[in-house]
């Protein structure tokens, strides 16, 4: 018998190269049934077509709300080439479709219009085309479904060959659903702006990571954002260090049971650190020596390990802390130069500190601690998707530092080395590779992030641990400080005295000596090599195995004792032997760890 005549229904709103197809298909014996606008238009070019009416026997409704919504249509589109789909649509007397050409009402480009209303936008939600391309799309094992107009040229070509073949079927509708999924998620995008609230499902930043990257955005797909904002208005690199910094502290303080804090800069960590007691000395070096009650919050004590590690690289720093915010932390922090802080809570005292600061703009987050993200993440880079399994390793004392690799008699590492070791891996985790960390004492001590080559991450990592162990030096504790010199203006000036890199003439020099009543003599070498021969029991992490022995030598020159890092180099064994010849025991740690 002979293969009935083949259907074709086209509704497109985007009527380009619609004629030629039309053609085309009238050439191929194929029947064109057409929605108004576009049977119209083929009609004036003298092609055969019908009004889909002539199917539904029902006219267009609702000023075109309801066009080709009918069993009719959908019916003919879904059947599949099974007998009891044939007798449906035989006792219906519905004929199948075998393509369908339809392109959406112009939603984005609508709403991308200023000052359209909610209903300029509602009229344009295509709710019959959507149907219409979904429904051939889910029936591509019989049905094309032509949603681009730039496929009508090969798509003729192969009609005119015979047959649309199962592959061309198969990338028309993933085509389509690409199509339909961009479109509701415009449509979704667009009332999550009017509807959602700001602050709650979606929040409006300033601009992205410059000031002329606008707009800019942060919002979640069907929940909530699990932060509010208490203060302040965040802007895009204040998020994304506190969307880092946040899951640091959360994982550090549950590895190590123990109250923890970060504090965040360019999306790196500049210091992090559990709550372990500060001594007298630290207080001082850390400048909270006069803090009230300090001693009593490990929270406190925490962020003054985290600020302290680093000074110059925490102004200006975004700040995240595992628990609640006490007066002492909160008052750490208001006197520091600060963007902003998220934490799980904050005391009604604590919030009114921090809300007084840089005029009322302090930034203030509070965190849901119960917020679990997705398994997957993606972001877009250059215009390309890129997805893959969130970092959600669990790192832990217990779990993560294998066998003792060198020395090889050596007994197992003590509490406090392992402790160390979690905190700089943790570091490591929401550090921009590579990255190198060294922690002594329940913190950070330095850090190396974002470096090309890992010996350079090693030796900046190295020479910030030697200047923050400078910084407990008698001579940089006695330091007599001219009145009213600001807390950045000294953090500045210790470091240079600190780093040997103390300004020998001219006005620098002029700059240098303003802060001091007594101006310091440079360290000697001899005065270096002597203090900083005292650093020991160092714990060094890193985020991929060292390639080279170079990073063992000089990790070993700033007190290194305990190395964790993942294997796999070439060189494995020769680092191994360095380590032990250096006295260092070096762990085995399996999870490689770049982050970006
Ligand atoms: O308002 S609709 O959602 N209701 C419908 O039943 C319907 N069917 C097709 N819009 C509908 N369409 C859309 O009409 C198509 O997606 C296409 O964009 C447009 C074509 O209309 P016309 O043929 O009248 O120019």
């Amino acid at each position: 018998s002979e293969q009935p005549q083949k259907i074709a229904i086209l509704s497109v709103y985007d009527k380009t190269g619609l004629l030629d197809l039309a053609k085309g298909l009238v050439k191929n014996n194929v029947r064109l049934l057409a929605s108004g606008g576009t049977a119209k238009l083929i009609r004036e070019a003298n092609f055969p077509v019908e009004d889909v009416s002539a199917i539904t026997k029902a006219p267009e409704m609702l000023a075109g709300r309801v066009k080709t919504l009918h069993p009719a249509v959908h019916a003919g589109i879904l059947a599949r080439d099974l007998a009891s789909d044939e007798k449906d649509l035989a006792e219906q007397n519905i004929n199948k479709v075998d393509y369908v050409i339809c392109n959406l009402y112009p939603f984005k480009d609508t709403v991308a219009k200023i000052n359209v209303t909610i209903p300029e936008a509602v009229e344009e939600i295509d709710i019959g085309g959507v149907t219409l391309i979904r429904a051939a799309a889910k029936n591509h094992t019989r049905v094309s479904i032509l949603s681009d107009p730039a496929d009508y040229h090969d798509f003729l070509a192969e009609l005119e060959k015979g047959e649309i073949s199962e592959k061309t079927r198969q990338s028309y509708a993933l085509k389509a659903f690409e199509h339909t999924a961009d479109y509701d998620g415009a449509i979704s995008d667009f009332f999550r702006k009017k509807y959602a609230g700001e602050g709650v499902q979606q929040l409006s930043l300033r601009y992205g990571t410059n000031p002329h990257q606008k707009p800019a955005s942060a919002f979640m797909r069907n929940e909530k954002l699990p932060f509010k904002v208490l203060c302040g208005s965040p802007g895009f690199v204040n998020l994304l260090d506190a969307l880092n910094a946040w899951p640091l502290v959360k994982e550090l303080s549950q590895a190590l049971d123990f109250p923890a804090a970060a504090s965040f800069k360019h999306v790196s960590p500049a210091g992090a650190a559990i709550g372990v007691p500060l001594n007298e000395t630290e207080r001082k070096v850390y400048m909270v020596d006069d803090i009230e009650g300090i001693e009593n919050s490990k929270l406190a004590q925490a962020y003054a390990r985290a600020r302290g590690a680093d000074r110059m690289s925490s102004f200006g720093d975004m700040i995240a802390v595992s628990h609640e915010v006490d007066i002492p932390t909160a008052k750490i922090i208001s006197r520091e130069v600060s963007d902003g802080i998220i934490a799980p809570g904050y005391t009604k005292e604590a919030l009114e500190i921090l809300s007084k600061k840089k005029g009322g703009r302090y930034l203030v987050l509070q965190m849901d601690p119960e917020y679990e993200p997705a398994a997957m993440e993606a972001r877009t880079v250059y215009g390309i998707n890129l997805a893959q399994h969130r970092n959600d390793a669990k790192i832990s004392p217990a779990d993560t530092f294998g066998s003792i690799i060198v020395p090889k008699d050596s007994p197992s590492l003590p509490e406090s080395a392992l402790r160390d070791l979690t905190v700089a891996t943790i570091a490591l985790k929401y550090t921009q590779s590579n990255s190198v960390c060294y922690a002594l004492n329940g913190q950070v001590i330095g850090l190396g992030a974002g470096q090309q080559s890992r010996i350079h991450c090693t030796r900046l990592a190295g020479d910030k641990s030697d200047n923050w162990f400078m910084r407990f030096h008698e001579r940089a504790l006695g330091l007599k400080w001219k009145k009213g010199t600001k807390r950045p203006d000294k953090s500045n000036a210790i470091d240079m005295l600190c780093s040997g890199v103390v300004p020998q003439s001219g006005v620098e020099r002029e700059e240098y000596e303003k802060c001091f009543e007594e101006v310091p003599e440079p360290f000697t070498q001899q005065e270096r090599e002597e203090w900083l021969a005292k650093l020991k029991e160092v714990a060094v992490s890193s985020d991929a195995f060292f390639p080279f022995i170079d990073n063992v030598f000089r990790a070993a020159r700033s007190g290194v004792k305990y190395i964790a890092a993942p294997t796999g180099s070439q060189n494995d064994q020769a680092v191994f032997s360095t380590a032990e010849k250096l006295g260092i025991t070096f762990v085995e740690q399996h999870i490689r760890l770049f982050h970006h």
